[in-house]
């Protein structure tokens, strides 16, 4: 090893540890072909560069919605006295099961949550019966201590981890639960309402916008 390269050797090292070019006067000292290693940064467990492993595609259902499962029916008004007759129906509208496990259900004063693990196959639904007792099942919950839905009035909002707003519908009038947030996240339009249901009849999502036009009066079809 020659001298002056005996010089630069120590230099190049440094430079090589610390990830970056050689610069200043001791540079300006390198000519030939020396090519510094180059780094992305430190990677000190060899792990895989973010930037090039394939991320995997989030399991979308409806395509304005954020979440693969929303509130595809409401059955507030049926035939006779409401309470004890009322159910909500979750739809998984994406080809890949869903996990809602924590994931709860209210009005903003009851609630009814998903227990853990609990999953919605590809296509899927479940309904959550109001105010009724039973044995719950992976297509039919029971929420015993959620009173009954106003039928003049009222929000239905889905929090993810019982925290974050995926999916929301309202009817009646204003200052529901939930109606500002749903707005700021795009899952409603403040002031919007579906229209209230004819007695007898629910109101169904058919998944087209995150606004009432998306909503109408049919039969009710717990579970279909
Ligand atoms: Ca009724
Ligand atoms: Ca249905």
């Amino acid at each position: 090893m020659r001298f002056y390269q005996r010089l630069l050797m120590p230099g190049l090292m440094l430079a090589s540890v610390l990830g970056f070019s050689a610069c200043g006067d001791y540079a300006n000292s390198v000519e030939g072909d020396v090519t510094l290693p180059k780094s992305n940064g430190p990677n000190p467990q060899n792990l895989p560069n973010p930037n090039t492993v394939p991320k995997p595609t989030p399991p979308q259902g409806y395509p304005v919605s954020l979440s693969p499962v929303t509130i595809q029916e409401v059955f507030a008004d049926p035939v006779g006295v409401n309470a004890g007759s009322q159910y909500v129906e979750l739809f998984n509208a994406s080809a890949f099961e869903a996990d809602i496990g924590g994931w709860t259900l209210t009005d903003g004063t009851d609630s009814h949550t998903f227990g853990f693990g609990f999953k919605v196959p590809a296509g899927g639904r479940v309904v959550v019966f109001i105010g009724q007792s039973g044995v719950d099942t992976n297509t039919q919950q029971f929420a015993p201590s959620f009173r009954e839905l106003s039928t003049v009035q009222g929000s239905l909002v889905l929090l993810r981890a019982g925290v974050d707003l995926v999916d929301f519908v309202q009817w009646g009038s204003g200052n529901n639960a939930f109606e500002s947030t749903a707005d700021s996240v795009n899952e409603w339009v403040s002031g919007d309402f579906v229209v209230n249901p004819n007695e007898g009849t629910a109101v169904h999502y058919d998944g087209s916008a995150s606004n009432s036009t998306a909503w109408s009066n049919g039969n009710p079809t717990p579970g279909n």
